[in-house]
């Protein structure tokens, strides 16, 4: 097995499971005049029984026995006698349940829209998946949140930013014309999820995607989409009138400007009609933006905000921003900015939140702007993608990390407001809510990169869905549509999968570390670094470390980012006895000496995170290769190929930053500790010239 087939894997099933399926698919009924959405989900159910029991069931005109009734309220009146639950599934819940119509037993899979019955749909085939009891079936759910996103960080040239899967699957050379099958299996995954939102380009965007040609190519990818109830959303260069020649300036005041981009999302809407609005990644990391005219981000916004709300679109404006000429601690300059201007933007602007404050590090405390702009919707981006994570090749399984932040407690407005809540609308009220995520899918034959990276997706978009979600549940059902249903193995990579985030953080980042990755391509360790041109790309700039101590004070002794969060929290944060350790080095500069809760110092638990993270990975290739008889030998093969890769740069990881923080503190080597066997100078020299994930090196002309 090659891994394409994701978690839509629909393997034979065999003896009573397969009868079991069999008596309650025996014909499906849909509702009359079918929309592609109802044909996809047609599609769908014949593709997976064929996998699953070998034969596709026929459709049927009337309920009969044994069919999979898919019905809305309009299309199927008589299922208003069921007094279904139906008024709190609003336009994209489902529900799926084992029932009798007209006498027949039957799964009724039921919604108020089409697109909730593909929801149903894919409910269904997963419940049949993870062995659930269709007799007794009676699942509904709502999504808790409005908009579930994935965002491309794709290239028009098909390289993919921070991607470690190949190419990016949009083949802008061939389309409009040619409508790969992987469009439509992309749409097949990600509706699965319920994911319903795609924006297609990369943040640092070119000013090419809204010229008319490709408006047409992006008019074809949303016709793939659209059936499944995805729509697609474009990022956009702040200075694309400028650079297209079109205008001398982009000052968003001035209205030529306006003028310029309601022209441009008129001719997109023209071409797609339900397109979802522009992504901007403005005034960051060199991106050009309003304030390149002394205008403020709520100033930007709006005018794009203006020129989409005719067509009911949207502008996501990005809150990742630092800026060049500030000296502030980079934790604190979008919290700054943004908090000035709650209350400042337009009704159909949308401020994307990296879920912390520095940047999709193994582990952060969650951004400090989550709670604290109760006038300005948030919607939270977290990233699939592992770029401080070890990319495709370590296994990482990121629910835990993602509960995490949402789980966390603002302290916002008193106790209990979590994370989740003030995503989900809950805590302030938002009128659009949703949750972003930056996709990790290429071309390769797994999607994404690995099998395991692609759990990650699956996460991702089952935690949009409900963010309150449990982590390991969402592990578990993945873990039974893609390798095993078979308890015991279940079991096995469960834990795997559930202990793999905290070994990463072990050996990269232990205890409130970050940003200690190598320059550029942020693969392997670099603390060293220090010769970036801005202080704040430097990992020296975020460790801090000297003879005298390790870590970011961020308390008022220090950058005062602390005070950024809700008084319980910053009060909490300002102590280091307080501080959960695994923040500690995040808001503090503290001794090598200093006495850890374990009873050792500072400098020794540092140095027993890096080897427990090291005994990890040798953990799961152990544990793996006990796991040879139950799965299929290519995946397992491929899997532990990875996982030998991982232990050996766990190993590096833990060595290169021992022995760097070794002659910084010039402190000797705690007793029993294994030196690392190469010099510090041999760790500086080991380099990747040719790291995926930062688009082709420039080339020369010829
Ligand atoms: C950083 C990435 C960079 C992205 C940037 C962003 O290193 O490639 O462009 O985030 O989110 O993590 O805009």
């Amino acid at each position: 097995e090659e891994g394409y087939d994701l978690w839509l894997r629909y393997r034979p099933l065999e003896g009573p499971p397969r009868e079991k399926v069999e008596a309650r698919a025996k014909a499906i009924v849909v509702p009359k005049n079918p929309s592609l959405t109802i044909l996809a989900a047609v599609a769908e159910l014949h593709r997976g029984l064929s996998g699953l029991v070998g034969r596709a069931p026929v459709l049927a005109g009337e309920v009969e026995e044994g069919a999979v009734v898919l019905a809305t309220p309009a299309s199927m009146p008589a299922i208003k006698s069921l007094k279904l639950p139906l008024a709190g599934l609003g336009a994209e819940g489902y529900l799926v349940r084992a029932t009798k119509l007209d006498g027949h037993k039957v799964t009724l899979i039921a919604a108020n829209s089409d697109v909730g019955l593909l929801y149903g749909t894919f409910a269904w085939l997963r419940a049949v998946r993870t062995g659930a009891n269709l007799e007794k079936l009676d699942e509904q759910s709502a999504p808790k949140v409005h908009l579930r996103m994935l965002n491309h960080w794709d290239n028009l040239d098909r390289t993919v930013e921070r991607g470690y899967a190949g190419e990016s699957i949009w083949d802008w050379w061939t389309l409009p014309e040619v409508k790969d099958q992987r469009y439509v299996d992309y749409a097949r995954a990600t509706a699965s999820l319920g994911i319903n939102g795609t924006v297609l380009n990369n943040v640092n965007a070119r000013i090419e995607i809204v010229t008319a040609p490709w408006i047409a190519k992006v008019k074809a990818v949303a016709e793939v989409l659209r059936p499944y109830g995805i729509k697609v959303y474009l990022a956009v260069r702040w200075s694309t009138p400028v650079e297209l020649g079109d205008l001398k300036t982009a000052d968003p005041l001035d209205p030529k400007v306006l003028a310029w981009w309601k022209e441009r999302a008129e001719a997109i809407y023209a071409a797609i009609p339900d397109f979802g609005g522009f992504l901007v990644k403005a005034n960051s990391e060199g991106q050009p933006g309003p304030q390149d005219y002394e205008r403020s981000h709520a100033d930007g916004a709006n005018m794009l905000a203006k020129a989409l709300a005719p067509h009911g679109g949207l502008v996501l404006w990005r809150a990742f921003v630092y800026s060049a000429h500030d000296t502030e601690d980079r934790h604190k300059q979008a919290y700054t900015e943004f908090k000035a201007l709650d209350g400042k933007f337009a009704k159909n602007v949308i401020v994307q939140v990296k879920n912390g404050a520095i940047d999709f590090q193994p582990r952060e405390p969650f951004h400090p702007l989550f709670g604290a702009v109760p006038k300005t919707p948030l919607f939270m981006e977290f990233q699939i993608t592992k770029e401080y994570l070890g990319f495709a090749t370590h296994l990482a399984y990121l629910g835990p990390m993602y509960e995490e932040v949402l789980q966390d407690d603002t302290h916002q407005g008193g106790k209990g407001t979590t994370v989740a809540k003030v995503i989900d609308g809950r805590a302030h009220g938002y009128k659009i809510t949703g949750v972003a995520a930056v996709a990790n899918t290429g071309s390769h034959r797994t999607w994404c990169g690995s099998h395991f990276d692609q759990a990650n997706w699956y996460a991702f978009g089952r935690m949009a869905w409900d963010p309150e979600a449990s982590s390991e549940a969402i592990a578990r059902e993945w873990i039974e549509q893609t390798f095993s249903t078979d308890p015991r193995v279940v079991k096995a990579i469960l834990a795997i999968m559930m202990e793999s985030r905290e070994a990463v953080v072990d050996y990269m980042t232990p205890l409130g570390l970050h940003h200690v990755m190598a320059t550029g391509h942020h693969y392997g360790p670099g603390p060293w670094v220090s010769n970036l041109k801005r202080p704040e790309w430097n990992p020296v700039y975020y460790h801090q470390a000297d003879k005298n101590g390790i870590g970011f004070d961020r308390t008022a002794s220090g950058s005062n980012a602390a005070s950024q969060y809700a008084p319980a929290l910053a009060k909490r944060f300002s102590d280091p006895k307080t501080t959960p350790e695994k923040y500690l080095l995040w808001f503090h500069h503290l001794p090598w000496d200093y006495k850890m809760p374990s009873g050792r110092t500072l400098w020794e638990e540092l140095i027993k995170r890096y080897d427990r993270g090291v005994d990890a990975v040798t953990g799961f290739r152990a544990r793996w290769d006990k796991l040879k008889d139950d799965i299929d030998v290519r995946r397992h093969r491929e899997v532990a190929t990875f996982l030998a890769i991982q232990e050996r740069e766990a190993q590096w990881w833990r060595d290169a930053s021992i022995a760097y923080f070794a002659s910084v503190s010039k402190r000797p080597l705690p007793k029993g500790t294994i030196p690392p066997p190469l010099s510090l100078d041999e760790y500086k020299s080991l380099s990747f010239p040719y790291a995926p994930g930062r688009g082709l090196p420039p080339r020369p002309y010829y």
